[in-house]
């Protein structure tokens, strides 16, 4: 395909037809749109971000991930849509329009591409990378629990064959690493979203402490008008609160890591649903969920603005 015309927002895709949408996307919209490769995963593949930008350098920025658990197809799903939302509201809605005047926008949507990839052809559960290590048998590590922040405690695990293994070191996986050096060498994030599901939760840090977070009064209230913007879109109830308190401990998470390196504005999603259909999201339910979750986005980005 050569146009994102024929690209259906409405269904889940593969990898191939994301990074072809991704190559469509950005040379339709090359004026506020490029494509940065910011790493390759351990199988070789890609890791690629979109920023958007009208111009300057180093502005304060906004970063948004999906899909470091491969599984979460709602996630990709949500961040295309949203992807496109904003180029479309740039001009429009008087927020996006003030957010890319002043700062820049930076999109991973498939964080996790190998794992992605194997969703699509061996095992459509499957959450982890696909690292391997010599000795080791078991396949993946987790990469929502590879980050230096609390690296290793409770809700993480030591055993290579378990779900929410944390890998040998932090950062091991050239998924985080990736991620890690470019905020880094970046500098100058001021906002950082990270999209899950399931569950229908607005959090922020802590995961790995029941300590309160510096500004966690700012968080709370903040991720409280979030859910209400999102709710007033479909009516969908989410719960909001710190990690650790609202869902449970778990350490060497993204956001953690994101607060302790100086990014105040840090939020993990897990959108929709309960677990009625879980990662198994019907694709009738890819807009309606991107719609709503937008608000809340549009919330966050706006008071990073201002603040
Ligand atoms: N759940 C998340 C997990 O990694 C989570 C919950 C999200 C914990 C963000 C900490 C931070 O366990 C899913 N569904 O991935
Ligand atoms: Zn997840």
């Amino acid at each position: 395909e050569r146009s994102t015309s024929s690209f259906s927002y409405s269904s889940y895709h593969t990898l191939e037809e994301i990074y072809t949408w991704i190559d469509n996307f950005v040379t339709e919209h090359s004026d506020i749109v490029s494509k940065i490769q910011i790493g390759h995963s351990f199988e070789n593949r890609s890791i690629l971000i979109l920023k958007f930008s009208t111009g300057g350098s180093q502005r304060p920025a906004i970063w948004i991930d999906t899909g470091i658990h491969s599984r979460e197809w709602i996630t990709h799903a949500t961040g295309i849509w949203t992807a496109r939302k904003i180029v479309n509201e740039y001009g429009k809605d008087r927020i996006v329009t003030d957010v890319l005047n002043a700062m820049d926008i930076f999109m991973e949507i498939v964080s996790n591409p190998d794992g992605f990839a194997y969703t699509h052809s061996m095992n459509r559960l499957w959450r982890k990378n696909k690292s391997s290590r010599p000795g080791i048998f078991c396949i993946g590590v987790d990469l929502n629990r590879n980050w230096k922040s609390g690296f290793g405690g409770n809700g993480s695990n030591n055993n290579p064959c378990s779900e929410t293994y944390h890998g040998p070191s932090p950062q091991s996986e050239p998924e985080v690493a990736a991620i890690v050096d470019f905020i880094m060498s970046h500098g100058n994030i001021k906002a950082l979203i990270s999209i899950h599901s399931y569950s229908q939760m607005l959090m922020y840090p802590y995961g790995h402490s029941l300590e309160p977070v510096s500004n966690q009064e700012e968080l709370y209230s903040l991720a409280k008008d979030a859910v209400q913007a999102l709710y007033e879109v479909h009516g969908i109830e989410y719960i909001y609160g710190s990690i650790s308190t609202t869902l449970y401990v778990a350490s060497g998470i993204t956001v953690d890591w994101a607060y302790d390196s100086g990014i105040k504005y840090s939020f993990t999603f897990e959108l929709r649903d309960t677990g009625h259909y879980g990662f198994l999201l019907p694709a009738t339910q890819i807009i309606p969920t991107a719609q709503e979750t937008w608000m809340a986005i549009w919330t966050i980005m706006e008071h990073t603005l201002n603040h």
